[in-house]
Formats: C-alpha cells, sequence, structure tokens
C-alpha cells in the first residue's frame, strides 16, 4: 500500500478497480475528474468497460452518462466508448472513437461551455450525480483530496455525487501539491464576487476537501496521464504566429497595449501551440496567462522566463512535457496555479482582467461568425470547450486557423458558417496564414472583403464571386446588412459533401 493516503479509514477502502466498479451500475450519472488528457481515472474506466461488455454479452443493458472536465484520453473515453457503455456525455470531448460513437447516434453528446458546465451539476440540471470518481495525487490525514494534473469540475461532482471513488495515482508526482487553487463559486442566489484582479492571485486552498462518510472505494495506480503529440511547427503555422505577433505590435503601438502587460488566454489544438513558440522570439514580457490549459508552448515561455504567471485548469501536454512537469513539479509550482474550470473560465473574471483570447476554429464566414464544433454544419469535432467562455468576455477575442484544410479540399473562410458558436458580435480578429483582419468597429458589408483576403488563393475568386453577386442581390431587393444568396450559403459545404472538395 503505498503511503500517499494518511487517512486511516479511508486506508480501510482499498481494493481493486474491478470490486470498486462494482459501485457502479446501469443507468448512473457518473462524474469523473479529467481534462484534456490530464488527471483522467486510469482503471475504473476500464473496469466499467469490462463489466459493460459482460452484461451486452448476456443480453443486458449497460450504459452510463458521463461527465468530466474536458476531453480525456483512449484509455478512458475511447475505452468506455469501445465498450458502447457511454449513453450520454458532456461537456467536451476528442476522443477519436467516442467522436464516432456520437456521430453515429450511440451516444447523445450534450456541448456545453465549460465555465457553465459544473453550475448546471450543482443546480441540478442534469439531476442527482451518482457516482464521482477522482484522480487524487495523494489523500490528506483528514481525507482531504490532493488533485493531480488538472482540477476540471472535480469539486461540483465529489459535492453532488451519492458515491465517491478515489484513484490514488502514485505516477502523478507529490510536487503538484500547491498547485492547485480550490475556491467553491457558491450556489444560486447568494453568490460573492470571485475575488481575483490578477492571474496570480490565489484565493482557495489547494486541497478539495469532502465528505469522507461518502467514499466506498479507494484504489491505487501508477498510469501516466495520456495526451497526443503536438504537430510539429511547419512553415504555414509559423507564418499564422508571425500574423498574429504582427496583430499585437499593432496593439503596442495603437498605445492599448504594452510589452509587459499582455495577458493571454490560448485555446487547444496544434495552431494555438504553435502561436505560442512564436512568442518566444518577441518583444513581450512578463505575459501571464489566464487561461484554461497549459500546451507545451506555455511551458516553454515559462522556461524562457517571458511568462511569469499561469493561470489554468489543467495541462495539455504531449507526452514528453508530461514527463517533463512530472519530474520538475516543484520548479513549475511556483508559477502554474491550477483551479475549478468554474474559476478558470469564469465570464466575470475574464472580462475584469481585460486578456487577449486566442482559439483555434473550425470555419468562419465572411462576416465573420465562427464554427468551432461542426464539420459541415452536423459532424461533431471536438465541442466548443472554453472558446466562447473567453471569446465572449475578453477584451480582444482572435481566431487562428489555417485558410485550408485536408489539403486544400476545404477552406476554412466560407460564404457562411454551417454551425455558429461564436457569433459576428464577438468576434474581433481573425488570423490565417495571409494576414489578419481586425474587425473591430466595422460592419458587416465593411468586413468581407478583408475576411475573403485571408482565404487560401484557390478560393478567393470563388468567395469574391459570391460576395459580389451577394451584394448586387442586396442592393436590389434592399437586403443589405449582411448580403446573402440564401440558395448559395451554404454551397461550398454541398460542394465538398457531394465531390469531396469545396473547389469548383
Ligand atoms: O484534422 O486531425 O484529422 O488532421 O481539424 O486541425 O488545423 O491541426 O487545428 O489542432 O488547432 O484544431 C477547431 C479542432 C482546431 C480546435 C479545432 C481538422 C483538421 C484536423 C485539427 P486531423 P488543425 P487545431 C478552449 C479552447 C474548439 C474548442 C476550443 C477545437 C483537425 O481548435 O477543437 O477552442 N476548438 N477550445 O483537418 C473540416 C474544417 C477544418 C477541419 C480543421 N474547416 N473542416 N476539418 N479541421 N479545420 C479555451 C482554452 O482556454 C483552452
Amino acid at each position: 500500500m503505498s503511503d500517499r493516503i494518511a487517512n486511516a479509514k479511508l486506508r480501510g477502502k482499498i481494493m481493486t478497480a474491478d470490486e470498486a466498479a462494482e459501485f457502479v451500475n446501469h443507468g448512473d450519472k457518473v462524474g469523473i475528474s479529467g481534462f484534456t488528457g490530464a488527471g483522467y481515472p486510469k482503471v475504473l474506466p476500464g473496469a466499467i468497460a469490462e463489466k459493460a461488455k459482460a452484461a451486452h454479452a448476456k443480453g443486458d443493458e449497460f450504459m452510463i452518462d458521463l461527465f468530466t472536465g474536458a476531453s480525456t484520453a483512449d484509455d478512458c473515453d475511447g475505452t468506455l466508448a469501445e465498450a458502447d457503455a457511454i449513453r450520454f456525455r458532456t461537456p467536451y470531448q476528442s476522443d477519436p472513437i467516442l467522436r464516432s460513437k456520437i456521430n453515429d447516434g450511440t451516444t447523445y453528446y450534450a456541448d456545453y461551455h465549460l465555465s457553465e458546465s459544473g453550475m448546471y451539476v450543482s443546480e441540478g440540471f442534469f439531476g442527482q450525480m451518482n457516482v464521482a470518481i477522482v484522480e487524487a495525487v495523494r489523500i490528506t490525514e483528514e481525507g482531504h483530496i490532493v488533485p493531480s494534473s488538472s482540477i476540471g469540475n472535480n469539486v461540483e461532482y465529489l459535492d453532488e455525487a451519492e458515491k465517491i471513488i478515489i484513484e490514488v495515482n502514485s505516477w502523478q508526482s507529490e510536487n503538484l501539491e500547491g498547485m492547485a487553487d480550490v475556491y467553491r463559486v457558491g450556489k444560486l442566489p447568494n453568490r460573492k464576487p470571485i475575488p481575483i484582479t490578477d492571474p496570480g492571485q490565489r484565493i482557495g486552498t489547494t486541497y478539495i476537501d469532502i465528505d469522507v462518510d461518502k467514499v466506498v472505494a479507494v484504489v491505487e495506480t501508477n498510469h501516466p496521464d495520456r495526451n497526443a503529440p503536438f504537430k510539429p511547427v511547419d512553415d504555414v503555422s509559423k507564418k499564422i504566429a508571425a500574423n498574429f505577433l504582427d496583430f499585437l505590435e499593432g496593439e503596442v503601438r495603437a498605445g492599448r497595449l504594452s510589452y509587459d502587460k499582455y495577458i493571454m488566454q490560448s485555446g487547444v489544438g496544434n495552431v494555438p501551440n504553435a502561436v505560442m513558440s512564436g512568442l518566444l522570439d518577441s518583444k513581450f514580457e512578463n505575459i501571464k496567462a489566464y487561461t484554461e490549459v497549459i500546451q507545451d508552448g506555455m511551458v516553454d515561455l515559462i522556461d524562457s522566463g517571458k511568462m511569469t504567471v499561469a493561470s489554468a485548469t489543467s495541462f495539455s501536454l504531449s507526452p514528453e512535457y508530461a514527463n517533463k512537469m512530472n519530474a520538475e513539479a516543484s520548479k513549475y509550482a511556483k508559477t502554474i496555479i491550477l483551479r475549478p474550470q468554474q474559476v478558470s473560465n469564469h465570464p466575470e473574471v475574464v472580462r475584469r482582467i481585460g486578456l487577449i483570447a486566442t482559439n483555434g476554429m473550425v470555419e468562419c464566414d465572411i462576416y465573420g461568425n465562427v464554427n468551432s464544433t461542426n464539420v459541415m454544419g452536423s459532424r461533431m469535432m471536438n465541442g466548443v470547450g472554453g472558446s466562447a467562455d473567453f471569446t465572449r468576455n475578453a477584451h480582444i477575442s482572435s481566431f487562428i486557423t489555417q485558410s485550408e484544410a485536408k489539403g486544400g479540399d476545404i477552406s476554412a473562410i466560407v460564404p457562411f458558417v454551417s454551425h455558429v458558436d461564436h457569433t459576428e458580435q464577438d468576434v474581433k480578429v481573425i488570423i490565417t496564414e495571409y494576414g489578419y483582419a481586425d474587425l473591430r468597429g466595422l460592419a458587416p458589408r465593411q468586413r468581407a472583403r478583408k475576411i475573403i483576403e485571408l482565404s487560401h488563393p484557390d478560393y478567393r475568386p470563388i468567395l469574391e464571386d459570391y460576395y459580389d453577386r451577394a451584394l448586387h442581390y442586396a442592393k436590389e431587393n434592399k437586403v443589405m446588412q449582411t448580403p446573402h444568396l440564401l440558395e448559395e450559403a451554404l454551397s461550398f459545404h454541398q460542394r465538398f459533401v457531394s465531390t469531396g472538395s469545396m473547389k469548383k
């Protein structure tokens, strides 16, 4: 038995994963730790999946409703999805098997803003939570949980579930203790302001206090966090990063930003990660992050001394960087604060801090609406995540993307988005490898040409042609606010579905 379980009562609850899985029943609402591949339970999902498979082999039903912080990994979401054990899933995912189960209709998926998902659980929107399964670095003498590499919605699940199962993972460094800053936002109608005015402020505890009597099982594990490596930074990403820096430099010249006052939020994905490497060689110093996840690029900024504070709810690191974080956790704990996602993404704090938000996207349209989630209008990619928590409330909200996807068969800029996650009112800057469009202060017709200029040259003439004809129609019919040809607005998508390419 590991010496990481200091509470005598909870030491008496140690059992195997298979034994603990007996506390999870068909139809249960199960809230687990885990956020972008960090801090998710490592062995219970596999044991629950086996239970589901055995039930299905006998012709019995076995499916759970699964609530997380955000995405997990193949040995959690993937394993459960493969066993057809997930009936309902929220709020964010990125596992390929789970994605296919969502898209083939096996699993219902509710895509919610990450800052709100825990609150919905506390407010009872989903009904009674049955089981919380949370990974810990250790359990203190009092029975408090020291969370591992993510905080996510742990507090809400531990508070609301009838039963608690704790996985104590000895792979996670004990030196992660101290990174967490656990603060309960409180239930309505008695909320108080969250007292954060700077990303570096600590306002809570380094542990999560729980009702020890609810703990039904403690399982010991020794498994790494798993995450896919980022794509190498290629020439296109370098150009996008350079254009993003150009935009920041413009803000400095305009007197709205100074080299030591940049507070960033950076989204998930390869492109946002690449943009951070661009900042390494920039003039910006004392960069602070009030964001959701800490990716490899942010660790490089911390190592270089350029980033002095990073507030997030989780890591989202490549395997190499996850090992590095684990080995040097006590060093990084001086710079990094991990908060519940309700706090890391809270609109109140985001608005007050005045950060610059930068997120990836699937596509945007010529007027500045952004689709972050649904490919061709209906195939779920990952989810909106925290992108809208930040986008709507940031001082400046930017979106970055390559101008095309799938080897050029898809244009990231289309006449009309096939799904809307971020509306034209919220999107202030769009950046591709061809430049940036600053949309602030512009009406839709003043934006369209600027956005089309960011598209790939293969698509620019078709977009210009669409816009010219839409303008002509709009003038004749006096519908000039956002000119569209309704029968052609989704023609790029229709062409892709019929021919495999958006090109004419
Ligand atoms: O697919 O993996 O099969 O090759 O999407 O695309 O270009 O590597 O971009 O990794 O930055 O991800 C929107 C998915 C972009 C991400 C998205 C395909 C492309 C590739 C990845 P393959 P790239 P990125 C929280 C921030 C929503 C959540 C969010 C995302 C794969 O940014 O999930 O923002 N965002 N959270 O081929 C079809 C298109 C496509 C497309 C890209 N138009 N059509 N497929 N792809 N564009 C806030 C924080 O604080 C973290």
